[in-house]
């Protein structure tokens, strides 16, 4: 018996039979270039994954409709999801105070954030936070309605729960939607505006049906990639370090946002959408309210992590 076993740990097929295959999907429209990126980082994967794991673009909201990934990945209907925090807070509030990071996912990786991450993303929602893609990003009003103060009365706004208190403090009527409705909503006129990184915009050729951005920006986009958390245990330990190793890699890569993003605003300035911005004294008010704002609001949203929270991701 024992020989046997032995030779079959030596055939050649061995460590095929283990490679794992994972499935993703992606809660951004596949035609926006965060996918595409994710989509290059998964060819890398693949190529030096063979015969330990593998990963299965399965799609984008056309699979998986973007506010259902999350729960998606917590019942495991899915392995893997592509997503912002803010699309899968119908699986814990906690998922949209990462918009709050002020710390960098590297820094998050020191002071103990990254743990707490996982350790909230495993109890609530039974996910291992496999790494952040996108950061140093601030996400901004656009509008086609010129304000010369921060007051939204009578416009209607999309949102996603990013943005909610936010906007509303400033009296904007909110609609929440995918991105990928966003579009058609301008060009019929349904909303005045939206929320939206600085980036992105063109993805979804929004430039066509947007005249003003207000500045300053505010927050920090997050996206990041999420795991089912028994898939991730599963995992034979060798690819577990390899795909550990594969998301830190990619994570490690988010200095890229920095030069892409000042070349973003520029194509902005080039399409024709107008920078809307104010006095100091109100800018500074503007990004001061946007934060404290968020903060009670995460702290209402989890009376139990808020805080601890707050200590690794606030500066
Ligand atoms: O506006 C959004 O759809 C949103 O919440 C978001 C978050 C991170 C990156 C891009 C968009």
């Amino acid at each position: 018996m024992k020989r046997i076993l032995f030779l079959a740990l030596l055939l050649p097929g061995f460590a095929q039979a283990q490679e794992v295959t994972l499935r993703l999907v992606s809660a951004f429209p596949e035609n926006q270039f965060y996918v595409k990126r994710t989509i290059d980082w998964i060819g890398e994967v693949n190529k030096e994954g063979k015969g330990v794991l593998q990963i299965n673009f399965i799609g984008g909201p056309k699979a998986i409709p973007t506010f259902e990934v999350g729960k998606a990945v917590q019942s495991g209907v899915v392995d893997v999801g592509f997503s912002t925090g803010a699309f899968y807070t119908n699986v814990m509030p906690e998922a949209d105070i990462l918009k709050l990071s002020e710390t960098s996912a590297a820094e998050q990786r020191k002071n103990g954030g990254y743990d707490l991450i996982n350790k909230i993303w495993a109890e609530k929602g039974n996910m291992r936070y496999l790494a952040k893609t996108v950061e140093f990003t601030p996400f901004h009003l656009y509008i086609n309605k010129k304000i010369d103060k921060p007051d939204l009365t009578g416009m209607k706004i999309r949102i996603t729960p990013v943005y909610r208190e936010f906007f509303q403090s400033m009296n904007a009527q909110v609609m929440t939607t995918a991105p990928g409705e966003v579009y058609t909503a301008l060009e019929r006129g349904v909303i005045d505006g939206y929320g939206w990184p600085i980036h992105a915009l063109f993805d979804l050729n929004w430039q066509e049906k947007t005249k003003y951005r207000v500045d300053p920006g505010f927050y920090n986009a997050e996206v990041g990639l999420i795991m089912n958390l028994d898939k991730y245990k599963g995992l034979p330990p060798k690819a577990r370090q390899f795909l550990d190793r594969k998301a830190l890699a990619y994570e490690q890569q988010n200095d890229f946002w920095k030069s892409y993003n000042q070349n973003e605003a520029k194509r902005q300035a080039e399409a024709g959408i107008q920078v809307i911005t104010f006095d100091a004294a109100t800018n500074k008010a503007y990004v001061e309210k946007a934060k404290e704002i968020g903060w009670a609001n995460a702290i209402k949203a989890s009376p139990q992590y808020g805080e601890q929270l707050k200590k690794v991701l606030a500066k």
